[in-house]
C-alpha cells in the first residue's frame, strides 16, 4: 500500500491511554444499576444481564490468564477510530496472553450469521492503526435480531474456539450486542458480549457514556469545510450556503458545527418539534434573516441544516406516515399514473391538512417523497435534499416579501452536503486515545469476565492519563420503546436537550451570528503539535462538563 508521509508519520502515533490502562489492573464495582425506565419489563426480559454493577479500572496486580480467541464486528456507518477500537482490543487481549487471538466478521453482522471471518494479524493491525475507515473487516447494516441468527452465530464462534465478541455500534447495534448477550448467558454458551459506542451522529450518550467515538473528527472535518465556504462566502459576497450536515435523528453535528463556525443560520431539529413549527415558519425564519442582512447590504450567509428536520417537524412527519401508508397498500395503482399526472393524483387522495403541506412543496421534494422508498416502504428522509427544499422555498417567499416592498435584496444559493466527506477521515488525536482506550477497556472487561457490558471511558475532557476506564451494564441505558408497532427494550437515543448548554450557548449568540458576519475558520484537524491545538475535545462535551 503506497502512504502519505503524513499516513507513515500517523502510523507510529501511540495513543495516549488512562493511567489505570498502563500496566495490570483489577476491576472494582460499584453498585448495583437499574434501567433508566421500565424496569420491571426491563428486568424480566434480561434475566441474566440485568441489575450488573458498574465497573471501574484501577491499577491491580499482574496474573497469567489463559489466551483467549475474540471475534470484533463493526456494525453500522462508519465513524473515525474504529480500527484504533480494533487495535486497541488486539493489543489489550496480546498483553493478557500473548496467544491470544483476534477475530474479524466481515462486512458487519451479517459475517457473523454468514461465518464470514478472517483472522487479524499484528501485521494486519498495524497497517490500519490511526487510520480512518472501517475497511480493515468492513461494515455493514445486517441487524442481529432473531434466535436464528444467534444460533447461526455461535456455530461459528464455537469452532473458531471465540469466548468474547465485541460488537461496535450504535443504539440499536448494542441494544441487538445486549439482546445477544442475554441469549448467550441464557443458553450458557459460555461467550461473552460487550459493546463500544460508536456513531459520528453523537446520539448514543448518557451519564456513563460520554460521547459516541467519530463525532469529534466528523464535527471537525465539516467546520473546516465550512469554514472554508464561509471564507468563501465571505469573499464573493455574492452567494448564500445551504449545508445539509450528516445525522440521521439528532441535530448534534449541525449544533456543533455551528458552536466551531458561527453560522448566520443553523437549524436544531429538536427545537423544531417542541415549538411545533411548520416548514412555513422554518422558512419564514431563515427569510427574515435573509431579509435583515440584505438591507445592511449583506446578500450573502450560510444556513446548516440537520439532516432528520424533515421527519422533526410535525406537519411533514404526519404527511409522510400517510403517505407511506397510502402507498404501501396502491403502490400498484399509482406506477400507472403518468409522471405529469402524479403530484395530482397524489393531492387528491390525501387527507385535506396533508394535501395542503403536499401542494406547497416544490415539485423535486414532491417527487421524492413519493418516490425513494426503503425496502420496508418507508420514505428515505436521508434522499431528500432539505437544503434544496429550503432554499427553493425561501426564494419563493423573498419574491413575495419584494412584491410587498418588505425585501430589497439579491439572493442566489448554494447547496451542499456533507456526510460522507466525514465518517473515514483520520481520527483526531481525541478519538485517536478515545477508541484505543475503548478498545482495550473491551479486554480487560472480557479478562474480567463480563457480558452484556459496554465500553466505557470517561472525563475525556481531562488528560488522557486521568480517564476513567470501566463498563457500564448496557441493561441501564435501555427503555421500552414502539418500534414496528411492538413494544421493544432499546438503549435510549440522545437527542440534542434544550435545556442543555451546548444548545442555550448556542441559543445565546444565534441573533448575533444572524446579523453581524462573525464566522470562525477552524481549520483542518492537526495531528501534531500544541496540545491547546491537537487535543481539544467537541464545544459540545466541554459545554456539557461546565468547561
Ligand atoms: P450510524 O448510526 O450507523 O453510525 O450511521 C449514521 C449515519 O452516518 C447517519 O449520519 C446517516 O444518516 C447514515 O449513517 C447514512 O447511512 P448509509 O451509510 O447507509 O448511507
Amino acid at each position: 500500500m503506497t502512504k502519505s508521509a503524513l499516513q507513515i508519520a500517523r502510523a507510529a502515533y501511540q495513543p495516549k491511554l488512562p493511567k489505570a490502562l498502563k500496566g495490570a489492573v483489577k476491576a472494582v464495582e460499584g453498585a448495583a444499576t437499574q434501567s433508566v425506565a421500565d424496569q420491571e419489563e426491563i428486568k424480566k426480559l434480561f434475566p441474566n444481564t440485568y441489575g450488573m454493577p458498574l465497573i471501574k479500572f484501577e491499577t491491580g496486580e499482574a496474573v497469567s490468564l489463559p489466551s483467549i480467541n475474540v471475534g470484533v464486528i463493526l456494525s453500522g456507518g462508519q465513524a473515525p477510530g474504529g480500527h484504533n477500537v480494533i487495535s486497541g482490543l488486539f493489543d489489550g487481549i496480546k498483553s493478557l496472553n500473548a496467544d491470544s487471538k483476534l477475530y474479524g466478521f466481515i462486512l458487519g453482522p451479517g459475517g457473523l450469521v454468514d461465518h464470514n471471518y478472517m483472522e487479524l494479524t499484528g501485521e494486519i493491525i498495524d497497517e490500519y492503526r490511526n487510520t480512518g475507515g472501517f475497511d480493515i473487516i468492513g461494515s455493514g447494516r445486517t441487524k442481529l435480531e432473531t434466535t436464528e441468527q444467534f444460533d447461526k452465530g455461535y456455530e461459528i464462534l464455537k469452532e473458531l474456539g471465540i469466548s468474547a465478541l465485541v460488537i461496535i455500534g450504535g443504539d440499536d447495534s448494542n441494544t441487538n450486542a445486549c439482546v445477544l448477550a442475554e441469549y448467550y448467558a441464557a443458553k450458557q454458551y459460555g461467550v461473552q458480549v460487550i459493546g463500544c459506542p460508536k456513531t459520528i451522529d453523537g446520539d448514543l450518550k448518557n451519564e456513563m457514556i460520554e460521547t459516541s467515538f467519530g463525532f469529534d473528527t466528523a464535527c471537525k472535518v465539516y467546520s473546516e469545510v465550512i469554514g472554508n465556504i464561509q471564507r468563501d462566502c465571505n469573499s464573493a459576497r455574492k452567494y448564500w450556503h445551504f449545508i445539509k450536515l450528516m445525522g440521521r435523528s439528532a441535530s448534534h453535528i449541525a449544533l456543533e458545527c455551528a458552536l466551531q463556525v458561527q453560522p448566520n443560520v443553523c437549524i436544531i431539529s429538536e427545537e423544531v418539534e417542541e415549538k411545533d413549527m411548520s416548514l412555513d415558519e422554518v422558512v419564514n425564519y431563515i427569510a427574515q434573516i435573509v431579509a435583515k442582512r440584505a438591507a445592511d447590504g449583506n446578500n450573502f450567509g450560510t444556513v446548516l441544516i440537520p439532516e432528520g428536520l424533515v421527519e422533526f417537524i410535525p406537519a411533514m412527519k404526519r404527511l409522510i406516515a400517510e403517505l407511506n401508508d397510502f402507498l404501501a397498500h396502491n403502490a400498484e395503482e399509482f406506477s400507472h399514473i403518468k409522471k405529469s399526472h402524479q403530484r395530482e393524483y397524489i393531492i387528491s387522495k390525501l387527507s385535506p391538512a396533508n394535501a395542503e403541506v403536499y401542494a406547497s412543496l416544490p415539485e423535486g421534494v414532491a417527487r421524492q417523497l413519493t418516490l425513494d422508498r426503503d425496502p420496508h416502504g418507508n420514505v428515505q428522509v436521508s434522499l431528500i435534499e432539505t437544503e434544496k427544499l429550503l432554499s427553493e422555498m425561501v426564494a419563493t417567499k423573498l419574491a413575495s416579501m419584494k412584491a410587498e416592498g418588505k425585501y430589497d435584496g439579491k439572493f442566489a444559493a448554494q447547496h451542499h452536503f456533507f456526510g460522507y466527506e466525514g465518517r473515514c477521515a483520520a481520527p483526531s488525536n481525541y478519538d485517536a486515545d478515545y477508541c484505543y482506550s475503548l478498545g482495550y477497556t473491551a479486554s480487560m472487561l472480557i479478562a474480567d469476565g463480563k457480558t452484556g457490558y459496554m465500553s466505557s471511558v470517561r472525563n475525556t475532557t481531562a488528560p488522557a492519563e486521568e480517564w476513567i476506564a470501566g463498563g457500564v451494564p448496557i441493561t441501564m441505558m435501555m427503555n421500552m420503546e414502539r418500534r414496528h408497532g411492538e413494544m421493544k427494550p432499546v438503549i435510549q437515543k440522545a437527542l440534542v436537550r434544550l435545556d442543555g448548554a451546548p444548545f442555550k450557548t448556542f441559543a445565546a449568540k444565534r441573533d448575533q451570528w444572524a446579523s453581524i458576519t462573525d464566522y470562525v475558520y477552524p481549520g483542518p484537524i492537526q495531528y501534531f503539535g500544541p496540545t491547546e491545538v491537537c487535543d481539544q475535545p467537541t464545544k459540545t462535551l466541554l459545554l456539557e462538563q461546565g468547561k
